[in-house]
């Protein structure tokens, strides 16, 4: 069974958002086409989020690199209202704890488990951001065995230095993961 992982399209890593990705919501599109195939053949759906308590580590003010973004339960740490979310969606909360940081849909979650429990063996992964939350669930997904696929046109970096969509996306590569443009996923 394929699934499709719907990595952090949140309010905050939006134009606008504390912690905005250049051309962020430009995923939106093309990531709800990849949705609404997958609902239309019955495959499971995944949403990530990034979903932080207010004094997380990851944040600045508590010794991380990051600004304030994505605290759970606030307008930031929302779905993009313009995601097309499917009813039965798997929403999976990530880097709960205050004290550590986790880019990977599967770290410190049940989402390998829920991929199992689901017959799942191949991914597609899209959504944001390239350098960081996409690029650590794709090696996951590689390293516990799964055919992955990332949505080439469905992903944006942060950028933090030049170039580092470049090598995230050379580095999800070599790990085995493949890339496809959305046209030919939703084909
Ligand atoms: C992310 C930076 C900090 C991401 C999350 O979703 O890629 N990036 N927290
Ligand atoms: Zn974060």
């Amino acid at each position: 069974m394929k699934a499709l992982i719907i990595v952090d399209i949140q309010n905050d890593f939006c134009p606008g958002g504390s912690l905005a990705v250049k051309d962020g919501d430009c995923v939106i599109e093309p990531a709800n086409r990849l949705i609404e195939k997958f609902t239309a053949e019955d495959k499971p759906v995944i949403f990530t989020r990034d979903w932080h308590p207010a004094d997380h580590a990851s944040f600045a003010d508590f010794g991380g690199m990051w600004p304030v973004h994505c605290v759970a339960g606030t307008v930031g740490a929302a779905f993009h209202d313009g995601l097309s979310i499917p009813v039965n969606a798997i929403v999976i909360s990530k880097a709960k704890s205050t004290d550590k940081d986790a880019y990977s849909g599967f770290e410190g979650t049940d989402l390998n488990e829920k991929l199992q429990s689901l017959g799942v063996d191949s991914i597609v992964i899209a959504g944001l951001a390239t350098d960081y939350c996409v690029k650590n669930t794709a090696l996951d997904a590689v390293k516990n065995g799964y055919h992955t696929v990332v949505a080439e046109d469905c992903i944006r970096a942060v950028n933090v230095n030049p170039g580092d969509d470049e090598k995230a996306i050379s580095e999800m590569r070599s790990s085995g993961a493949a890339f496809k443009s959305v046209a030919e996923l939703v084909r």
